[in-house]
């Protein structure tokens, strides 16, 4: 048994009344942000993957004062993450991510880079970190 042809009603009168009418009278409750909340430090959450020969993401952008959190991991072989500007010099080691924190506390734009030498390629491994002011 096969359905071999499939056949809808020739009239389909009954078709279009069931669409909109059921947002009527749903209204949200915005209060518009929390101010307290604003005040506080934001925290940002950043994964850098490293690998052959480039950090992703290339440009990490966070707001002045933000307190960063990265997780730094590499898909091949061992490579660092170095902003000298901010004093950070993380190693990640194959299947072995590291997190760190740090404040961004000094705007501006920042190349990072990777700085083992195991591998020549890793020179090209370059980014820029962009702390915008506040
Ligand atoms: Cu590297």
């Amino acid at each position: 048994m096969r359905p071999s042809s499939t056949r809808f009603p020739a009239r389909f009168a009954l078709a279009a009344a069931l669409g909109c009418a059921a947002l009527a009278g749903v209204s949200f409750a915005f209060s518009g942000g929390d101010p307290a909340a604003a005040a506080q430090d934001r925290r940002r959450e950043i994964t850098v993957v490293a690998r052959k020969y480039a950090f992703a993401p290339a440009v990490i952008e966070v707001e002045q004062n933000d307190l960063v959190r990265v997780t730094l991991r590499t898909d091949d072989i061992a490579h660092s993450f170095v902003v000298d500007a901010y004093r950070i010099a993380k190693r990640a080691n194959p299947g072995q991510a590291v997190i760190f924190e740090f404040r961004a506390d000094q705007p501006g734009t920042f190349p990072f880079y990777c700085n083992l030498q195991a591998d020549d390629g890793c020179r090209e491994m370059r980014g820029e970190l962009v702390v915008h002011a506040r």
